[in-house]
């Protein structure tokens, strides 16, 4: 494979996007390559600007569950361009998307669509705070929920500690509101709440994580979460802004039977159009402006086009729930070929799955938090993905992200993906 016009177009977007890039996370400089442009994707391949073809397992970083340009899709979004683009007023279409949302996932009573997974935890953390009229949340190390403020941090030593800012230009203080815990870890939860449970106002977790590659919950630490903020008044916040709609229809919270209290979608709800939502109980969602004291709003909020991407995805996704068993069958048939590919190689490699979303960790150890996730070998990573690509296999372009495997996956792909795979364990050693 060349990639010459993605290198020449790379050297020039980096002369007016910062790293050439819109988002840090598609910069590939964790696989020590320069990323590939692309210039079409349909169904579950892609091809770049050069012509290289790929089997595309990134899906947009989740969006995509049904692949590239959906026939239902499209032919929505070619609809809705009929009628304008944006009005910046209430429309029809909005009201049967809140609906459709308050109908698939019931723990939802109200929701509020913004534009981005950032907007929806931001939105939902301040709603917290507004709803409970405390300051602190407590995360989890490990876990991603956009480029919030007060979200970016590590944790400071020792546990049950505030947070510090993880990236410049977050005030000491915007961090300190935060208490970074270890995620599976309910004792440490129990003990932050011992040490400052009338001052947090919310949990916030991805109930399934995603962004530290994909790690399940334990079976008992979901519903500690549950008890514990039902026990101090706190609010419940599950980030299903990856998981909504993928690991089952009605998300991790429907897997797994462990209701939150406030819910954050995106990705999927959009089908590839910019788009986030916030919603929970009634009694919460009341305190959102013009209806209550805590102010949301935005510009492009409610977006005709998005939402019609997104209706027409969630209705064929409600009019087909076998999609769910297909696709965790192809997952699974992935999973079990790439793991034998590396015991035929002799690379230690463990993995995780929930669904179809998956990640293969470089290391031997099991990965069940950040710790375990940070012992992975992240360069024979990067070694393995530039393998897989130049096989035509595009995998996300991190040690700590998910596979997603998505319905337009057949069998073909995932024979090519689990050869590729083969051939690229055998490579690296
Ligand atoms: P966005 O603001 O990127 O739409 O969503 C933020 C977000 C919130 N919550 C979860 C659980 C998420 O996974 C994300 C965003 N995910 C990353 C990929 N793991 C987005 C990729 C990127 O930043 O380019």
């Amino acid at each position: 494979m060349q990639h010459d016009i993605s290198n020449a177009l790379f050297a020039e977007a980096q002369q007016v996007i910062p790293g050439g890039v819109n988002s840090p996370a598609r910069a590939f400089r964790a696989v020590g390559r320069k990323p590939v442009f692309i210039e079409r994707g349909d169904g579950c391949r892609l091809w770049d600007v050069d012509g290289n073809e790929y089997v595309d397992f990134v899906g947009s970083w989740g969006p995509l569950f049904l692949g590239h340009r959906h026939p239902e899709v499209i032919a929505a979004l070619e609809r809705a361009l009929k009628t304008g683009t944006s009005f910046g007023a209430p429309t029809v279409a909005e009201v049967e998307m809140a609906e459709l949302i308050c109908e698939i996932v019931p723990s939802i009573e109200m929701v509020r669509l913004v534009n981005s997974g950032t907007e929806a935890t931001m939105s939902a953390l301040r709603v917290a705070r507004g709803y409970t009229g405390r300051d602190l949340a407590i995360k989890f190390v490990g876990n991603y929920h956009g480029h919030v403020d007060s979200l970016l941090v590590k944790a400071g030593s020792g546990l049950a500690t505030l947070g510090i800012s993880d990236s410049a230009g977050v005030p000491e203080g915007f961090a300190a509101t935060t208490l970074p815990l270890p995620y599976n870890d309910a004792a440490a939860v129990a003990e932050a709440f011992a040490k400052y449970g009338a001052r947090i106002a919310a949990v916030i977790l991805e109930p399934v994580a995603g962004n530290m590659g994909c790690v399940p919950p334990r079976p008992e630490f979901l519903q500690a979460l549950r008890e514990l903020c039902t026990d101090h008044g706190a609010v419940l916040i599950f980030d299903e802004v990856m998981t909504g709609f993928r690991v089952a229809l009605g998300g991790a919270q429907a897997l797994y039977g462990v209701t939150p209290d406030m819910t954050t979608l995106g990705k999927v709800i959009g089908g590839g159009l910019p788009i986030g939502a916030f919603g929970g109980r009634r009694e919460i969602m009341q305190h959102v402006a013009p209806l209550g004291a805590v102010y949301q709003g935005g510009t492009l909020s409610g977006n005709p086009l998005a939402v019609a991407g997104g209706l027409a995805m969630l209705r064929t996704l409600r009019a087909n729930a076998d999609i769910y068993d297909r696709v965790e069958a192809s997952a699974a048939r992935l999973q079990a070929g790439v793991m034998s590919a590396a015991g035929a190689a002799g690379v230690k490699l463990t993995s995780n799955r929930v669904g179809s979303m998956l990640t293969f960790f470089f290391t031997d150890q099991e990965v069940c938090d950040w710790d375990g996730a940070a012992s992975c070998d992240t360069e024979l990573f990067g070694r393995y993905f530039r393998e897989m690509l130049a096989r035509g296999v595009y995998l996300p372009c991190s040690q700590f992200e998910a596979v997603f495997v998505a319905n337009c996956h057949g069998e073909a792909e995932i024979d090519l993906a689990i050869d590729a795979a083969a051939g690229a364990l055998a490579e690296i050693p």
